[in-house]
Parts: structure tokens; sequence; C-alpha cells
């Protein structure tokens, strides 16, 4: 399908015991050819084969070779891979060769575009490989495998089947409507399915945004009047003496963040000027900063001294109650207050509270380990069909003609269908894959 052979090396540039360089092509296996000294013209796919690189019989590296033969590789090509001996200098020195017999240097991203072009994998899938590459934790890292084995088609096919079924015999209604067994579709047939269909689309979106913001990690907001022990707990939570933590009121005046893994949830933490009345033009600004956070907070962990409760944490209590928020009864080794969730920051127990944040963000957790879209790409298309769906459904409504309600459920299905690349758009593919590493 592709007129060359490319290269790359696959593994990171940095010296290491094993580094490999890749070749994909239909001359990948002729390339190595000249410059390896086991011949490889008849090696079938998934062998591996000893040998020399050499250099104008110069020996440069004692090498393992694997070779995969079309299509079952990676790419569907002939598909060669030298293992060296890691070290920076000899590996490029092994990529120079096939370059200098041969190949050409592979884009970002040019092996996994190969492998969706020739059918391998769907787009989805591809992203997926981009996502396990910089998956940082386990949460990201499922979910990237999963959609690597191609989770994500899985969750569509349903609704696209069904909805092609639809489009399609709307299409036999209006072209040939002498057909009498076709059954004539109206409006009355198709509306209840329409609005199942967006009420399935409204599902995978919520989940999605659901999932994407659990494996982006939680902006978490520490919240509470001064003194309260905020930064203890942020040191606490942090499990390092991050924040300075004084016994003076207004310690902490600008943004403290950390970030913490809390079971499997990630949290992305703010510690913040304590909030009061105040004419301190500096500490002013700092509790300013505060309220900013909070505009942005996806949870906020409120902190109330157990020992010292007033009215100023009765007016923090109701300016935070439209949050997301956990509220902390902190000094519990002062005083405990029945029935709240206490902590002692001070003496690093809180495992209360930790205990209540996975609680908090179990429903997101579970949704997150199972089959969702994974990126904003995926998601903006899955709103283009809701969208479309939404106008079908008004139009029905409305008693439109069945021909124009089609425009709109073509809409839909045309944009579900881009999520997994089945009908790709221009310039999508180079923006898809310029993201990735070479020699994947
Ligand atoms: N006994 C006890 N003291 C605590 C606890 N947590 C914090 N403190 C003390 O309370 C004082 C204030 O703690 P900080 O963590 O600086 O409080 P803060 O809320 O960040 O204060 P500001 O930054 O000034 O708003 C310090 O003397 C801490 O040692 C706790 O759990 N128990
Ligand atoms: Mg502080």
């Amino acid at each position: 399908m592709f007129d060359h052979t490319i290269a790359a090396i696959a593994t990171g540039e940095i010296d290491a015991a094993i580094s490999i360089v890749r070749l994909s092509g239909d001359d990948a296996v002729s390339v190595v050819n000249r410059i390896f000294s086991t011949d490889l013209t008849d090696a079938e796919g998934y062998t591996i084969h000893h040998g020399m690189i050499l250099d104008h019989s110069q020996p440069v590296d004692d090498v393992l070779v694997t070779v995969f033969r079309a299509p079952a590789s990676y790419t569907g090509e002939d598909i060669v891979e030298i293992n060296c001996h890691g070290g920076v200098f000899v590996t490029r020195k092994v990529l120079r060769l096939c370059l200098g017999n041969g190949a050409k240097m592979a884009r970002r991203g040019e092996f996994t575009e190969r492998a969706f072009l020739n059918g391998k994998m769907d787009l989805s899938q591809a992203e997926a490989v981009n996502d396990l590459i910089h998956a940082h934790d386990q949460l990201n890292a499922d979910s990237a495998i999963h959609s690597v084995k191609g989770s994500i088609r899985k969750l569509l096919d349903p609704l696209t089947e069904s909805l092609i079924q639809i489009i399609a015999q709307i299409e036999v209604n209006i072209d040939y409507p002498e057909y009498d067994d076709v059954e004539e579709l109206t409006n009355q047939i198709i509306l209840p399915q329409a609005r199942e269909w967006t009420r399935q689309l409204e599902e995978i979106i919520d989940q999605a945004e659901k999932a994407t913001y659990i494996r982006a990690g939680i902006n978490t907001v520490i919240l509470g009047k001064p003194n309260v022990g905020k930064s203890s707990l942020l040191n606490a939570l942090l499990e390092e003496e991050k924040a300075i933590v004084t016994d003076v009121a207004g310690t902490t005046r600008d943004i403290v963040e950390g970030s913490v893994r809390v079971g499997n949830v990630t949290l992305n933490l703010v510690d913040t000027a304590g909030i009061h009345e105040t004419d301190d033009v500096i500490e002013g600004m700092g509790i300013e900063r505060s309220l900013n956070a909070l505009k942005k907070a996806q949870l906020v962990i409120v902190v109330l001294d157990s020992s010292n409760i007033d009215e100023e944490d009765e007016k923090l209590m109701a300016m935070t109650e439209g949050y997301p928020r956990i509220i902390v009864y902190n000094k519990s080794d002062l005083h405990q207050i029945e029935g709240t969730l206490s902590v002692s920051a001070r003496t690093r127990e809180i495992d209360e509270l930790r205990k209540a944040i996975e609680e908090k963000f179990a429903d997101e957790l579970r949704i997150a380990g199972s089959d969702t879209l994974n990126n904003e790409r995926q998601i903006g298309l899955a709103r283009e069909a809701y969208n479309a769906m939404q106008d079908a459904v008004a139009s029905m409504e409305a008693g439109h003609e069945i021909d124009l309600v089609t425009i709109d459920l073509q809409k839909a299905y045309d944009a579900l269908k881009a999520i997994t690349g089945e009908a790709t758009r221009e310039g999508l593919l180079d923006e898809i894959f310029s993201r990735f590493c070479l020699g994947k």
C-alpha cells in the first residue's frame, strides 16, 4: 500500500541494555539483509535471527533480529525489529545504516498510522496506543488497553448499526416507493427509537466526562478559616512538609499545590489562604486567590477546627454549599465531635478522610474502569451526534417530512463513525498521528 519502507528507533534514546530499531514496509527484510550477516530472505514471520550488523564488513553490533511477515504484524506490512545493544551511539548508527540502505525515516506515529490505514485497527484503537504509551497510572493504562482491544467500537456499534438500518430503510422508502414488502417508516415509528438513541448518547457522553475528569485527577481545594490546619492537612495528604505550618493565623498567603493519590483517585490539591475579613493587603490578595481556586474546584475539602467553631465557619459552610465537598473536623486530638468526619492533621490520622474521598468518587472510578470514550475529540463527536439526534427528534415532533429527518440522522451517524475513523475527515489523521512518539 505504501511505496517506501520506514525506519525509526522504537525505544527511548537513552543508554539502555537493549534498544530497538524498527522497520516496516515491503523492503524491510531486503534493507536489513544489506547490513546483516545472516540471510533473512526466506525468514518466516515470528522468527528471531542472531547475527552481526555490518558497516562495509566492519562489525557494528551483535544483534537479534525479529521478523514479522505481512499481514500478521502490527502495521500489516513486513516488519523487522533489530534488537541492538542499547547505547545511543550504536543504536543511531544502526538506524543510519538502515536509512543509507533504502529505508526512510519514519514520521511520528507513522507505524500506527500505517496499522490504521491497513485496517489493522480503528482510529480509537490507534489513539489508545498513544494513551497507553503516555499512561502514568493504573486507571489510565487500564482504559487505554481496553480501547486498544476495540472497546469503543463495541460501545458504539449497537447504536450505529440500528441507526444505519433505519436510515437505509428510509432511503428505500423514498427511492423505491413501489416496494411494498419494505415497511413504510413514519415519524410515529421512528420517534420513540430516536428518543432512546438520544438518551443513550447522553449517557455515553456523561460517562465519558466523568471518566476523563477522574483520569485527569480531581481539582481539589482545601478551604477554611485561618489556623484550622489546612496546610497541615495538605502536608499529611502529600506525606511531605510542602506548605509552611505555624501557629500564626494567616501563614499561607499564596496558593500551594501538590498532587496525591488516594487509593485510585488522583487529587490535584490546592492549599489556600485562610478565609476571613482582613485589612492586610497581601493576605487579602491571598484570600482572593483562594476564592478563585474555589470556582474551579471539583472537590472542596472544608476544614474546621473541632476545638473552635464559630460563625466564620458557618459562613464558609454556606459559601461552599453548592460544591461537591467533604467537611472535615480537624484537631481531633484536642477535641472530638461525635458523628463528624474527624481527623488530626498534626498526628497524621487522616484515614477517615481518605476513605471518604474514595467513597465519594466510587461511581466515577467504576465508570472510568469500564468502556468509555477517552478524549476530547471523541467526546466532541459524540456531542455532535447528540445534537443532530436532538434535531431529528424535534423535527419529527414538529411533524416534518421523513426525508428531512433523515438528514439529521445521517449527520448523527457520520459523527459516530468518525470516532472510530470509519468516515475520516481531512487533516484529522495527520493531527492525531503527529502526537505519537517516533517508532510507534
Ligand atoms: N493539635 C493539633 N494542632 C494542629 C492540627 N493541625 C494543625 N494544627 C496546628 O494548627 C496551627 C495552624 O496550622 P496550619 O496548618 O498552618 O493551619 P492553616 O489553616 O494552614 O493556617 P493559615 O495558613 O494561617 O490559614 C499549627 O500550629 C498546627 O501545628 C491538629 O490536627 N491537631
Ligand atoms: Mg496554611
